[in-house]
């Protein structure tokens, strides 16, 4: 039996967090125990060529572990209510998470991103604006490189971080310079109770900020904020917020920056996230000029309505990082300039309500191909407002759609959906969507 000394931090997870959250323990010679309910996590090879001495425990979470831990510290993907978590939790155990590791040790400014969609772009943009305003930055989160393994590489004059939801749960009072949570449309409902609690978690990112930028053309984007906190406001449809467009320009209080037409990433969401990017970094003093000649030379991110091909005078676009049915409404509507959509959706629901694909699918689309675990779902709840048809395989989908298209449509791989039940991540989705396009005859 443990004695009360024998308290350690309780590492929950040995993933990608897990491990830097042990990396950051041990180079502050600080003892802890790590647990994950897989036999052999993705992390425990690196951990054990990196920190030897650690305890681990592996298999189903065991409740004594949790109730003797001097702090729990829980990784993004392990949900806090599970019940032999919950009842640690509710006996007053104390409970953080590597954001919360993180805000207590950074002393350069953070700027924080969330949002149901846009995170990954707009923080890839606002890094690319700090970096040609000559900032040394380091780009952080949910994107990819833990948080504190960011902070334990070179010291960064500036952090700009993506956060989800899930990290923010257990973040608080997180000190950003600028913080900002892009847009909300309904996501992880596998994981929340309610839109609320969804909402409630994403509005962490505030706690303390000294700055906020709130996107007026999405109510549960703003806040409640104290009133010292300097809000800064944008929007693709009101010329009434700072940052907007007027005239086919991007504009900062009424002055014409760039023309929309010169950005490279296509539809219109990405002028939305175009503007939020200007808005943050404008907040956190960047030179506008830097920002501007960003904006004129980024591509956008791989998997998020990237161009793939032109055949015959239908434009494939690979959108397979829309894993829910806010980025695939914004994709239809984004590229609707483009041509009449042929859809490919599917995959895993994650519980999402699919009936809001109704109005932009009959507004804009010509057909619905679906796939995957839901696609029975999904054609329920659509096939009043589109043609739907069903396949097997992403190789079908593509050449259905290639059989179906004429000339001046687009053909838009979006699935609104979660991959895993047919691709090892949305990435493999995307290349072998992106292999079919490239091997049709
Ligand atoms: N685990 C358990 N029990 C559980 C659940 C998980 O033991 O009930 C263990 C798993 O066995 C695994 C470990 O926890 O060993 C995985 O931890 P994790 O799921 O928190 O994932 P990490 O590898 O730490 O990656 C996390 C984020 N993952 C999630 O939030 C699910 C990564 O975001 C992020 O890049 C990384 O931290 C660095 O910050 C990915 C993601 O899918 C891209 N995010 C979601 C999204 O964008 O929608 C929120
Ligand atoms: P995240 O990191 O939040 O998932 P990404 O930048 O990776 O965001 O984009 C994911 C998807 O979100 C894109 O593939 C697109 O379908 C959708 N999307 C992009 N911008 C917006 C926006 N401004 N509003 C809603 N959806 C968007």
């Amino acid at each position: 039996m443990r004695m009360a000394n024998d308290k350690m931090k309780v590492i929950v997870g040995l993933g990608k967090t897990g491990l830097s959250c042990a990396r950051f323990l041990a180079s502050r010679n600080e003892k802890f125990r790590v647990v994950d309910t897989r036999q052999n996590p993705p992390g425990l090879q690196q951990l054990k060529t990196e920190c030897p001495e650690f305890e681990a425990e592996l298999g189903p979470f065991n409740e004594e572990t949790f109730m003797n831990a001097a702090q729990l510290i829980v990784s993004p993907g392990v949900d806090q209510q599970m019940p032999v978590l919950r009842k640690a939790i509710d006996s007053g155990l104390p409970v953080t998470g590597d954001v919360d590791m993180f805000a207590r040790e950074v002393q350069a400014p953070v700027i924080a991103i969330t949002g149901s969609n846009a995170k990954s772009t707009v923080t890839t943009l606002v890094g690319e604006m700090a970096r040609a305003g000559g900032l040394n930055v380091s780009v952080a989160g949910n994107i990819g490189l833990p948080v504190l393994d960011a902070l334990m590489q070179q010291p960064a004059s500036l952090y700009v971080l993506e956060l989800s939801s899930f990290q923010l749960e257990t973040t608080s009072d997180l000190g950003a310079e600028v913080a900002s949570v892009l847009n909300m449309s309904l996501d992880h409902m596998d994981r929340y109770d309610s839109m609320q609690a969804y909402r409630n978690a994403k509005h962490r990112i505030f706690e303390a900020c000294r700055q906020a930028v709130i996107n007026d053309d999405d109510p549960m984007s703003s806040a409640e904020l104290p009133e010292d906190v300097k809000q800064w406001h944008f929007s693709f449809e009101q010329e009434s917020a700072e940052f907007n467009v007027s005239k086919g320009f991007i504009a900062f209080n009424d002055s014409p920056l760039m023309p929309v037409s010169a950005l490279r990433i296509p539809g219109s969401h990405n002028v939305a996230n175009a503007l939020a990017a200007l808005a943050l970094g404008h907040a956190a003093g960047f030179s506008m000029s830097a920002m501007l000649n960003t904006l004129r030379t980024f591509e956008g991110l791989p998997h998020r309505c990237q161009w793939v091909a032109d055949r015959e005078g239908v434009n494939w676009y690979n959108d397979s990082k829309g894993t829910n049915v806010g980025a695939c409404i914004a994709a239809i509507n984004g590229l609707a300039g483009k041509g009449r959509i042929i859809l490919l959706a599917g995959g895993q629901g994650k519980d999402a309500d699919f009936s809001a694909l109704n109005d932009p699918l009959s507004a804009h689309s010509k057909l619905a191909i679906l796939f995957g675990e839901d696609a029975a779902l999904i054609k329920e709840a659509i096939e009043h407002s589109v043609v739907t048809l069903i396949v097997s395989s992403m190789e079908e989908a593509v050449s259905l759609a290639d059989e179906k298209a004429d000339a001046g449509d687009v053909v838009l791989l979006s699935p609104a959906c979660a991959s895993f039940d047919m691709f090892s991540n949305f990435e493999e989705r995307g290349d072998v969507f992106t292999q079919c396009v490239r091997e049709l005859h």
